[in-house]
């Protein structure tokens, strides 16, 4: 049996995840996953089988993880905040057998279009209603269940080219990585969870349903994030620990601004970890200041998992992120692919055993990951202070953003750009920001004949045409027309050029 299901086997009569007013036992969560796991067998879906799941933040949506684990289907969650082109990539690609979503919803919408058929469309709340039929043989598809090498998870996740990929993580990787990582912060069965980030990424999925299902903890499932919201579960269920991304410490530090009371709550919990983007020293200190916690910063990337870490004991430093988890090696190599000196920047490239397989039916673009030698090669940058702990202080690539926790592609949004028929030219930018880390900047070249164009306007219609097309959150924050974009002698944009005229 995978280590992430034995809990489910084992039941009890413990809280295991609560909603609002809902609650699941150990015992409730196991019965509800084997009958959940019997109606997709029931279905026809095979171990194997890769199940797409558009679903809201919820219980239904944390049973839904457990009968796909513990049918040995992989689970393809799709960001719920994704437009129909997006959702059918995905769905496409992963050659998903099954849709599980709400009725009506563009996921539905966007499968029932696809040619070739597409998955099979099954309503999320029919699904979380199915009884186990009297007497059908367990859904634990063999006494050992899958195995560690099984396939858990797809996660699609955004690369330089337009195009997102779909990192396959197995039931043995997930369980190392993220068993390694909540024992570092001490995951105990005492230990409430209080958990507001989205379950399609690996944060929220990986680190707290599956870091729940492997330490016994309780966990309170947000549908959405809000400081208030935060801080009402972790009174009313004595909330012990919160994960957020950086953006949430900065939405939580105006609200508690507002009325440091507020902060008592919070101060009552264990432990807070931040992570998917760098997390600003002064939030850092003024989060310090509110609750008397030192937010605990982490590393991770959905490839590499949970990979550096600061300690649980000792300095958690400002603005670095730690050294290795256990089962992970880090290195931080210069142009050459040979070490930098101590203290100089370089590529973070790690192995460890909580890597991905791979990117789904995607050979190449695995091979091109990693290292001759088997690292993989992270894209970002970091520096080592002398004693070791290490600084992420860039990415190599100019076209990859991140957005409050959202990875996005620069090129992903200019393909979508270029076909508004204002523009001739378009360079995307990510632009450092307080709240989002980074903001979506473009700077346009239009057809001759729009040279009057009213700047202002022409970037509330370009906003609204991404907005129309992808998720919200890809839409550019600030438009500036420019004469021409500037360009290097081989043509290609100088992009960090186009981010200081932002940055200005
Ligand atoms: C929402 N908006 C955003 C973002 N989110 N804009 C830019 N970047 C974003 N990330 C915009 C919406 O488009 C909308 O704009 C306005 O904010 C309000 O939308 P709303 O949905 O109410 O926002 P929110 O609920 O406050 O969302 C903020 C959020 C969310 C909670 C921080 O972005 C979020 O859940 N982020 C977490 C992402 C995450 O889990 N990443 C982990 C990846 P308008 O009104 O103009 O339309 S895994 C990873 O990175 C690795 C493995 C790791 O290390 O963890
Ligand atoms: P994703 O592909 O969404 O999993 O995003 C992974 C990327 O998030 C990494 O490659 C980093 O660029 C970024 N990231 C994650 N954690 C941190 C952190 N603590 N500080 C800075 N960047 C981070």
């Amino acid at each position: 049996m995978s280590a992430l299901t034995g809990l489910l086997a084992r039941g009890g009569s413990g809280l295991a995840f609560a909603e609002a007013d809902r609650e699941l036992s150990w015992d409730a969560l196991g019965e509800r996953a084997r009958a959940v796991a019997a109606a997709l067998a029931g279905l026809g879906l095979a171990p194997g089988d890769r199940v797409a799941t558009f679903v809201d933040a919820g219980l239904d949506a944390v049973v839904l993880t457990a009968a796909l684990l513990r049918a040995g289907l992989v689970q393809v969650p799709v960001n719920t905040r994704y437009r129909d082109a997006e959702i059918a990539h995905v769905l496409t690609d992963s050659g998903a057998a099954a849709l599980v979503t709400a009725p009506g919803s563009v996921a539905e919408v966007t499968a029932r279009a696809l040619a070739d058929g597409g998955p099979r469309v099954v309503s999320a709340a029919s699904l979380a209603a199915s009884e186990a039929p009297p007497g059908s043989p367990s859904p634990e598809t063999s006494a050992a269940g899958p195995d560690a090498a099984s396939p858990a998870l797809i996660v699609y996740t955004s690369g330089t080219t337009g195009r997102s990929k779909g990192v396959v993580l197995s039931h043995g990787a997930l369980a190392a990585n993220v068993g390694a990582v909540t024992g570092l912060w001490r995951f105990s069965p005492d230990d409430v969870l209080v958990l507001a980030l989205p379950l399609f990424h690996v944060h929220g999925l990986g680190l707290g349903v599956l870091g729940t299902l492997l330490n016994g903890n309780a966990c309170v499932v947000l549908p959405h994030f809000s400081p208030a919201a935060v801080a009402a579960a972790m009174a009313a269920r004595g909330g012990t620990v919160f994960m957020g991304v950086p953006t949430m410490y900065h939405q939580l530090l105006a609200w508690l601004d507002e009325d440091p009371a507020r902060a008592e709550p919070l101060r009552r919990a264990r432990l807070f970890t931040a992570g998917s983007a760098a997390l600003p020293a002064r939030d850092l200190a003024r989060f310090e200041a509110h609750t008397g916690h030192r937010i605990l910063e982490r590393y991770g990337m959905t490839e590499t998992g949970f990979t550096l870490s600061n300690p649980y004991d000792g300095e958690r430093r400002a603005g670095a992120v730690g050294r290795p988890v256990p089962g992970y090696e880090a290195r931080v190599v210069g142009d050459d692919g040979g070490p930098v000196a101590p203290g100089e920047p370089g590529a973070l490239e790690v192995r460890g055993d909580g890597l991905m397989t791979g990117y789904w039916r995607n050979e190449a673009a695995t091979r091109d990951a990693f290292t001759a030698d088997g690292w993989f090669k992270t894209g970002d940058v970091v520096a080592a202070d002398g004693d070791g702990v290490l600084r992420i202080v860039g990415r190599s690539s100019v076209d990859i953003i991140k957005s409050g926790g959202f990875k996005l592609s620069a090129r992903e949004i200019e393909d979508v750009l270029r076909e508004h028929p204002a523009v001739a030219e378009v360079a995307v930018v990510g632009v450092a920001d307080p709240v989002w880390g980074e903001r979506i900047a473009a700077a346009v070249v239009v057809h001759a004949g729009e040279a009057a164009v009213d700047e202002a306007a022409l970037g509330q219609e370009l906003a609204a045409h991404v907005a129309s097309r992808l998720a919200d959150y890809k839409k550019p924050r600030s438009v500036r027309v420019v004469a021409a974009l500037p360009k290097n002698a081989l043509g290609k944009v100088q992009k960090h050029v186009l981010r200081d005229l932002f940055a200005g």
